[in-house]
């Protein structure tokens, strides 16, 4: 099954919303692989933003993303990539559809609450960059022939 990285943000977990978001992901029918409540290091949020080195809001990212706990996951399901992006929401607030995460709790593209991994490739390297194989649960998601 396809999986993919998620990760409350600094501002998700200030805000109180790291149980709120989970729920939506859990009713949706996905299955929870692994989970990590940390601080990033500068080293490893540099890793995760590479392709973004060079853009105006490169620092501000750094800065924000290692200024408090981040609460990180993986995820498995068909279509988990696609499906939670759509559940998260456009990056711009404003361009979220309404219902999605970034719609109903975010207002400024620099505090949106939540990444997303956005191909298999990213998904990959990115669960690497947090997680060691061993750290990611196999177990039967008994419910999953009714989804
Ligand atoms: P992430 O990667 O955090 O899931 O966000 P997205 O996939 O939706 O968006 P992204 O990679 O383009 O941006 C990464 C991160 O940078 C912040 N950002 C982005 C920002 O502060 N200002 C900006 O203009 C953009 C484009 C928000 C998310």
């Amino acid at each position: 099954m396809e999986k993919t990285f998620l990760m409350i943000k600094p501002d998700g977990v200030q805000r109180g919303l790291i149980g709120e978001i989970i729920s939506r992901f859990e009713r949706k029918g996905l299955q929870l692989q692994a989970a990590k409540f940390m601080i990033l290091s500068e080293e490893l949020a540099e890793k995760h933003y590479e392709e973004h080195k060079g853009k105006s809001f490169y620092e501000p990212l750094l800065s924000f993303i290692t200024s408090g706990p981040v609460f990180a996951m993986v995820w498995s399901g068909d279509n988990v990539i696609a499906l939670t992006r759509a559940l998260i929401g456009k990056t711009d607030a404003i361009d979220a559809a309404p219902g999605t995460i970034r719609s109903d709790f975010a207002v400024h593209t620099n505090f949106n609450l939540i990444h997303g991994s956005d191909s298999i490739q990213n998904a990959e390297r990115e669960i690497n960059l947090y997680f060691k194989p061993e750290e990611l649960v196999a177990f039967e998601h008994t419910i999953q022939r009714w989804i």
